[in-house]
């Protein structure tokens, strides 16, 4: 009997397993603009336009193939509001009893349709998302009986089952890791490459002006909007990455630059994420410019690493720890987060840069969410829920089962060490050695407390000195609690009143 093949707006791929598993001269497609998925957190308006316009390019591109697709938009008068809601309405105008689904990508939507189709005696067939390298199953089973879950095995595993720069059953180039070669500033430079803009055709117009009428007091610069939004689209922009900034992708990896909120980054993550492109082809092209000798080794690795690695793993950790992950709060931090991360009015130069490049693009890369805005949450104790509810909120590639383990785990360390073996805590020294930032700081970054000392300096040692009791015996931290044992007792005090007043301001 013909089925509701359900595809969602983060399943965005023609290989879905809920399309190969479907037949299209009896099947029909159900894709819905529902305000539940839209509004669970205040997205940045450039994700929703994102999100909205590449699932109605898809809904066509299905259309084109010969699918039948009941597409519902946001503004259709009927609309119920939820995935469920216009499952159970297609049902009713369609008389299907059978519903398939891939797997959806975050747990919050996986419980609410399968309760959902025991309430309503649904016969829903929920399929795995295949579109990963590591099943649930095989993480498990890699995670099963070990004490400590560490990206690095489980990274080495993953590059054995892929084959991915592997001779043999030997890593490319003698060494599974080549990250010490990857830690170095970068400079301004008139030839960096920026990711390929897209203009809006006619079908983003339409998105945009929707978004700006519904959405219009979200956070965000909507326009210019240039992503691309079909896997066309998105094939070009990979295309671009391989071969203008994979080069130098490793060397400059961890710095940050004013002026550059792109650097030598792939800027993919949110058409990976939504299903615009696959993991291992974009893993197979990279690889393929290391062969032909266009990139070296240590951006090649690196960049799969990233991909085979850490996204495959904070996956699997996800699913395994979820439901409760997201409420973690190792610390009992409960500072509610600061009003200039909706508005990136800071005097903190670096604060700044990456709060405003991310309400102008809803992006920023890693060193800057991990090391900026996520190292200043954590120093200053803000509650973890409300630092993962504004990261899942503000980027493009943001889906729960990617962020939380970032923002939970290895950004906030509320699961306590579960994902990462030490807080990565950094005072303004670091900030310095990988940007350019501080040279336009009004803080001094050299300055350790009292009037206009970086502010990362004194919330460094007073976020150690309050977390002593949770941290001093972590042996990566050693040499700080050391340090700071040292330290006299007034410059002690100094640090501390210094933080206080930092915090009393926020
Ligand atoms: P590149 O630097 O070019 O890396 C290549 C690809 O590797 C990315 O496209 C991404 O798919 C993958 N990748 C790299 N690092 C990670 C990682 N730590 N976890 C998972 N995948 C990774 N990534 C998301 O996709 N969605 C998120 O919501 C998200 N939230 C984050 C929150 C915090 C606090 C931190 C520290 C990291 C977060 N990341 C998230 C990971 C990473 O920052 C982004 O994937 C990356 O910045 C995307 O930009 P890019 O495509 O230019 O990445
Ligand atoms: C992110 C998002 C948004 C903004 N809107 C929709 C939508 O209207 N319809 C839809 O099917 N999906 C949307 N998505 C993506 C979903 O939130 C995503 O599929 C789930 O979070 C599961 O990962
Ligand atoms: Fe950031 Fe401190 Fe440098 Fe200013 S001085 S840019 S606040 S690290």
């Amino acid at each position: 009997s013909s089925r509701l093949i359900l595809v969602l707006g983060d399943q965005l791929s023609q290989n879905l397993s809920a399309l190969s598993q479907a037949e299209k001269a009896r099947d029909t497609v159900l894709m819905a603009e529902v305000a539940d998925e839209a509004g669970y957190v205040p997205h940045h308006k450039k994700k929703i336009a994102f999100v909205f316009s590449a699932m109605r390019h898809f809904a066509d591109e299905l259309g084109a193939a010969g699918w039948q697709v009941r597409y519902v938009r946001l503004n259709d008068p009927d609309n119920t509001g939820s995935i469920t809601g216009e499952i159970a309405r297609a049902i009713g105008d369609l008389s299907i009893a059978n519903v398939q689904v891939t797997e959806p990508g975050e747990y919050r939507l996986k419980a609410a349709l399968l309760e959902w189709a025991d309430q309503s005696q649904t016969d829903l067939h929920m399929l795995e998302d295949d579109r990963f390298v590591a099943t649930h199953q095989e993480f498990r089973n890699w995670a099963d009986g070990r004490k400590q879950l560490r990206m690095e095995y489980f990274y080495r595993e993953m590059r054995r089952k892929t084959g991915l720069l592997m001779n043999g059953d030997q890593p490319e180039g003698g060494r599974w890791n080549f990250d010490a070669e990857n830690r170095k500033p970068a400079n301004a430079d008139l030839f960096m490459p920026q990711p390929p803009r897209s203009d809006p055709d006619d079908i983003t117009t339409e998105v945009l002006s929707l978004v700006e009428t519904r959405f219009g007091d979200n956070f965000g610069q909507l326009r210019p909007f240039w992503f691309a939004v079909t896997r066309a689209g998105a094939l070009e922009a990979l295309d671009h990455f391989v071969e203008h900034a994979l080069p130098l992708f490793g060397d400059h990896q961890d710095a940050m630059l004013e002026a550059e909120p792109f650097l030598y980054h792939s800027v993919l993550s949110h058409y990976l994420n939504a299903g615009l492109l696959g993991p291992m082809e974009i893993c197979r092209q990279v690889e393929r410019a290391y062969y032909e000798g266009r990139a070296p080794l240590n951006a090649v690795e690196g960049f799969i690493r990233q991909i085979i690695g850490w996204r495959e793993y904070v996956r699997g950790l996800y699913w395994l720890k979820m439901p409760g992950y997201t409420e973690r709060n190792h610390f009992g931090a409960t500072r509610p987060l600061p009003d200039f991360y909706w508005t990136a009015k800071t005097e903190m130069a670096c604060m700044a840069a990456a709060i405003g490049q991310t309400r102008d693009h809803a992006y920023a890369h890693h060193i800057q969410r991990l090391m900026v805005t996520g190292n200043f949450a954590m120093l200053a104790g803000v509650d973890p829920h409300e630092v993962h509810e504004w990261y899942l909120a503000v980027y493009a590639d943001a889906y729960e089962w990617v962020e939380a383990p970032n923002v939970i785990g290895m950004s906030q360390f509320a699961d306590g060490g579960l994902l990462g073996s030490k807080p990565y805590a950094a005072s303004g020294n670091y900030i310095n050695k990988m940007s350019d930032h501080c040279s336009h700081c009004c803080y001094d970054v050299k300055r350790k407390f009292g009037a206009n000392a970086c502010p990362f300096n004194p919330l460094y040692w007073d976020f150690l000195a309050r977390n002593a009791d949770k941290l001093r015996g972590n042996p990566r931290l050693g040499h700080a609690y050391r340090t700071w044992d040292r330290m006299d007792p007034e410059k002690q005090a100094q640090y501390r009143d210094s933080a206080r007043e930092i915090l009393d301001s926020l």
